[in-house]
This record gives structure tokens, C-alpha cells and sequence, in this order.
């Protein structure tokens, strides 16, 4: 069960990490909320940072926020990258997707010379695949991309958004994965990435450097 105040404790918590100066990939999320609602403070307060947001949501708290934003063009990497997950396993590989934001994510947080992953502890599991995996996937012939995807052992499900068709900030759809289990998320990633149609999947692989969990009984920070 998700809890609401342990994600406003590691979203609080993330910003200790950002420094005067920095560059900040912003993530995307309901717990990466709070990092940067606690950002704004800081900022308020005199440090200087900017950053990239991952989503248009995440752009609409940036502005709300008064984080100054910044473009790929301008810097040639990230100091630090914030962002939430839907599940961490034991080797801090994620499963990400659930706000459908997973590409523009995973380019920012690809982008971060250090990655920091805020979580409540029900994203902590021993292996994912029990949330189902989000795929973004062209429009154009998407019925023969799902079956693709389906060959791969799972049963993909279109994304929608009350009753129209979910759209991602990139003009895709997002089918939703059921996998039994997903005992090798880097094989599984690989052999999606193969696929024709398919763009971008929610498993981010070797790419976590810290979790930041809020437990019941307080905050656990994990390094990699
Ligand atoms: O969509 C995403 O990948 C988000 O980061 C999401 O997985 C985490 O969202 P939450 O912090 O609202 O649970």
C-alpha cells in the first residue's frame, strides 16, 4: 500500500542531495513532488541550480516552483538526477512507466553523472514484474507491435485515459506488460528494444546509483 507521508519524507530527503550549483535531472511522480517543491525552498533560500524536467507535469511544478529549467543542448551531462520508480529489486534495477513518462525519464536520467531513486517501501520487491511493465510503442500499426510484444510472454494492454487512448508527451501509446515474473529485466530489456515499433521500456537497467527509502520505521538510504 502506497503511503503518502513516507514518499513526502524520501522526496524531502532527496534534496539534501542537491548542491549550489548543480545541474538537477527532475523526475517524474508523486514522490518526486515533494523534491522539488523542497527545491523551490532552497532556491527561495539563495542556491543556484536548474535542471531538465522529464515530464510536462514535472515542467508545471518546475515553473510553479520557480526552478529555472534548462535544455540537453545546454550542458553536456547532469550532476544529479531525481527521480521516483514503480518497483527497485534487490540490484536496484527499476521498473518505471507508471505516470507514462518513461522516455522522456529515462533520457534525463541517463543524462545525470549520478542517479537517486525516492521510493515508500511498497516499490521494494525481490524481483519486478508484478506491476505490469509499461512499453511506449509508435501509434502507427500498434495492434501488430502488441503482438510482438505478446511473443515475448506477456499480455500487453493499450494505456487509456478515461475512454480515449493514453498519449505520452512524445505522441506514443503505452501498452502495460503482464509478465508472469521477469527473472532477467537486462534480457527482457534487450530483446523489447528489438522489436519493431517499440521505443522505449520502463525497466531502467544498471542505471540506479542510490534509493532512498521511507520505510515505517524511517528513512534506509541504499547505495549501489
Ligand atoms: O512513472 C514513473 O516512472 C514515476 O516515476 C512513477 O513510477 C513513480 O511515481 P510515484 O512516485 O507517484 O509512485
Amino acid at each position: 500500500e502506497e503511503n503518502q507521508d513516507q514518499k513526502r519524507l524520501v522526496g524531502e530527503k532527496a534534496a539534501e542531495y542537491i548542491k549550489d550549483g548543480m545541474t538537477v535531472g527532475l523526475g517524474s511522480g508523486s514522490t518526486v513532488y515533494w523534491t522539488l517543491r523542497k527545491l523551490g525552498e532552497m532556491i527561495q533560500q539563495g542556491i543556484k541550480v536548474s535542471g531538465i524536467p522529464s515530464s510536462k507535469r514535472t515542467e508545471g511544478w518546475a515553473n510553479e516552483f520557480g526552478i529555472p529549467l534548462i535544455d540537453f543542448k545546454d550542458v553536456d551531462y547532469l550532476d544529479i538526477a531525481i527521480d521516483g520508480a514503480d518497483e527497485v529489486d534487490t540490484n536496484l534495477n527499476l521498473s518505471k512507466g507508471g505516470g507514462g513518462s518513461l522516455l522522456r525519464e529515462k533520457l534525463v536520467d541517463d543524462y545525470a553523472r549520478k542517479l537517486i531513486i525516492v521510493v515508500d517501501q511498497s516499490k521494494m520487491v525481490n524481483e519486478l514484474g508484478r506491476f505490469s511493465l509499461p512499453v511506449e510503442i509508435v501509434p502507427f500499426g500498434w495492434e501488430v507491435t502488441a503482438e510482438r510484444i505478446a511473443k515475448l510472454g506477456c499480455v500487453p494492454k493499450l494505456r487509456m485515459n478515461e475512454n480515449e487512448i493514453f498519449i505520452t508527451n512524445n505522441g506514443n501509446y503505452i501498452v502495460d506488460c503482464q509478465f508472469k515474473s521477469i527473472p532477467n529485466p537486462a534480457e527482457l530489456h534487450n530483446q523489447l528494444k528489438l522489436l519493431l515499433g517499440v521505443v522505449e521500456t520502463g525497466l531502467f537497467i544498471n542505471m540506479t546509483d542510490v534509493v532512498i527509502v521511507g520505510g515505517d520505521n524511517g528513512i534506509r538510504v541504499i547505495e549501489k
